[in-house]
């Protein structure tokens, strides 16, 4: 296998129909969340190889969740646990403002350990993804994700992070130390710039997270589009004007883009633009994964030009 290997935890997500308060709710759609699952999703929709590892629960939701992500062309590494899935509520609190409320303490996916992840798997991969939610949820996730980055880094496994901050998880105290430890490990780096200013000193965020040693860093700017430096070259790359609807889930479509493309060997402008269209994209569907676009639908979005 040569594809992607994630892993973390995948939950599933009730959805309030409509925009205002969660008391007026009138019906929810029940969906998959969750960030790694996410890029997992997206990269198969364009093409390429993933895995994802997880714990899900004797539940029907831990069940749905691997159908769902099975059906979306990922192959599924699911460690049984005993305790409940995780669950989130999403709700559109103004047409500005989006509330998301975790129900994932204790959940069988913060359960997971280093044990369950596969060095075969891992060695076999042609890259290996991460974010900096999973260190959030325990000790043993934490542990869990520096296990794999290492063992990838001693397979010679390309090392991917996504900085990923939830300030519902964790403080920026708590986290900043473990995100610059998870950053400096890694090969290639996705942050935003508030994410990067965590645990940078510099103004620049590409070339502080650059300083910590990644050789591809992508700073994802949103509706700024992107800016990086990718073996020492610079590259600024405009978002697509699209009419967002749903936010959620863009900043992993653009990360899925851009690993589905190093994975099929694309050149790095190619790369993020890949990136950017896919983020693009997925800003116009609601929904958390649903948005993640096969390549004929991101053909038909076009894509934006790279300033170099
Ligand atoms: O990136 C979208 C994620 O925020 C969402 O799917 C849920 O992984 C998630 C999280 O922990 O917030």
């Amino acid at each position: 296998m040569s594809g992607l290997f994630t892993l973390g935890e995948s939950m599933g997500i009730f959805v309030a129909d409509g925009i205002g308060p969660l008391g007026n709710a009138r019906g929810f759609t029940l969906g998959v969340a969750g960030a790694e699952s996410n890029v997992a999703i997206g990269v198969a929709r364009l093409g390429g190889d993933a895995t994802w590892l997880g714990r899900v629960g004797p539940d029907a939701t831990g069940a749905i969740i691997a159908a769902r992500l099975r059906a979306s062309g990922v192959r599924v590494l699911a460690v049984p646990d005993e305790a409940h899935t995780g669950l989130m509520i999403r709700y559109q609190r103004s047409s500005q403002f989006i509330q998301a409320d975790y129900h994932r303490a204790g959940s069988a996916g913060s359960r997971l350990v280093p044990a369950d992840v596969p060095r075969a798997e891992i060695a076999a991969a042609g890259i290996v993804h991460v974010t900096g939610i999973t260190p959030a949820l325990s000790d043993t996730c934490r542990a869990a994700v520096f296990h794999a980055v290492e063992e990838a880094r001693a397979a010679g496994v390309p090392v991917s992070v996504d900085v990923n901050y939830r300030g519902k998880l964790w403080s920026r105290f708590d986290a900043a130390p473990v995100l610059r430890d998870l950053v400096s490990r890694a090969d290639v780096v996705f942050a935003g710039p508030e994410e990067a200013a965590l645990f940078i000193d510099t103004d620049d965020p590409v070339d502080g997270l650059a300083k910590l040693g990644p050789a591809e860093v992508v700073v994802k700017d949103g509706a700024r589009g992107c800016a990086a430096l990718i073996h020492g070259r610079r590259y600024e790359v405009p978002a697509l004007p699209v009419r967002a609807v749903d936010t959620v889930g863009a900043g992993d479509a653009f990360v899925a883009g851009y690993l589905a493309d190093r994975l099929a060997g694309e050149d790095p402008g190619q790369r993020l633009r890949t990136a950017i269209a896919a983020g693009a994209f997925a800003v116009t569907v609601p929904g958390d994964c649903e948005g993640l676009p096969d390549r004929s639908e991101l053909a038909a979005l076009g894509g934006g030009d790279i300033v170099r």
